[in-house]
């Protein structure tokens, strides 16, 4: 199996994330590429390649202009002020406020972000950028007629929405890759979001729409980040009316229940027909994540790469989260290899 990596990802290396009241080093850091990036390696899982440049078309066909043009400036913007930190949201549109975009960068954050854990810093659109060029990479060599590939995003990107980031993420990788897919000919797409934290950016994305089935299994939000999106009764609006399946779970819950959730995504996959299968990857469903409360253990991640296999359909693995150092690249590397090995 191939994996797509650009070591524009370390780039993307900010200082600070706010946890608990505290500014601390981020868990989303740079070390998680390299112990996987290095346990394909150790595993020989396949050939490593570098992502092309496929530009901003792919990227504006899920992204608004607005918002992507203040990706670009906003460390800019933040350091003409001469602030001393990363750049940071501390204040927002909530309800029965104005939706204008201000013209100060405090309030341009507060629009445009979703949480406040992820600075911004310098470097961070060049690797956003990269990371998506990534996935729309491997989404090239699916296209091209291999049966599974892993596209090594970092930053991720299944928080970020049409004019949204945070949680780490800033360009909606998997949704562009998707978008991709359909671009060149594919009449429809699923994408199975299996981090531990809901893709309320890739529900977002595609609610309305009937070519894209996405189907996510998550802690639920009521316990859980992103808190405010991801729960069952989300089932899509319009043409997108049963094209959106959400799986919260509670605290604690182990392997059993989990693949019993999966098992019923993928026969919702299955039934969909599509033409290309997105995994959104996240490995923070581990029993050690040090921010999440699933209990999978390694060899888990096996089993549920082999369930993925068996619809044998072309698919893309896009890397989320997972932040357990020690273990984040066994674990990656299982479900490929469980997939590949299927
Ligand atoms: O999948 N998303 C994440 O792992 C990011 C969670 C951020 C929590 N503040
Ligand atoms: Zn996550």
């Amino acid at each position: 199996m191939k994996t797509i990596f650009s070591e524009k990802h370390n780039l993307r290396n900010s200082k600070t994330e706010m946890y608990g009241g505290q500014l601390v080093e981020p868990f989303e850091r740079p070390s998680r590429a390299e112990y996987i990036i290095k346990r394909v390696r150790d595993q020989n899982l396949g050939p490593i390649l570098d992502a092309s440049d496929h530009g901003m078309k792919p990227i504006y066909r899920i992204h608004g202009k607005g918002y992507v043009e203040f990706m670009q400036v906003a460390w800019e913007m933040w350091q003409a002020e001469e602030f001393l930190g990363e750049a940071i949201p501390t204040t927002w549109p909530a309800r029965r406020m104005s939706q204008r975009i201000p013209n100060f960068i405090e309030g341009k954050l507060g629009y445009y972000a979703m949480a406040s854990e992820t600075s911004i810093s310098e470097g961070t659109w060049e690797a956003a950028y990269w990371s998506a060029q990534v996935a729309l990479t491997g989404a090239a060599q699916v296209r091209a007629g291999d049966k599974g590939v892993f596209a090594m995003c970092r930053p991720p990107g299944h928080h970020s929405a049409l004019d949204m980031y945070g949680g780490y993420c800033f360009l909606n990788n998997a949704a562009i890759a998707a978008q991709s897919f359909l671009d060149q000919g594919a009449a429809r797409v699923a994408i199975v979001d299996v981090d531990f934290h809901h893709g309320n950016g890739t529900q977002d994305i595609f609610y309305k729409r009937n070519d894209v089935l996405f189907a996510s299994l998550h802690g639920d939000p009521a316990d859980a980040f992103p808190h405010f999106l991801g729960y069952s009764e989300e089932q899509g609006e319009g043409n997108g009316i049963g094209f959106n399946v959400n799986y919260p779970m509670k605290p604690g819950t182990g392997f059993d229940e989990w693949r019993a959730a999966l098992t019923d995504a993928l026969a919702k996959v299955r039934d969909f027909a599509p033409d290309a299968l997105v995994i959104s990857l996240g490995v923070d469903t581990f029993e050690n994540d040090p921010i999440s409360f699933f209990k999978l253990k390694s060899k888990d991640f096996i089993t549920y790469g082999s369930d993925i296999a068996k619809l044998q359909l072309p698919t893309l693995f896009v890397m989320e989260g997972g932040y357990d150092i020690d273990e984040i690249g066994i674990n990656t590397v299982n479900v490929l290899q469980g997939f590949k090995g299927a």
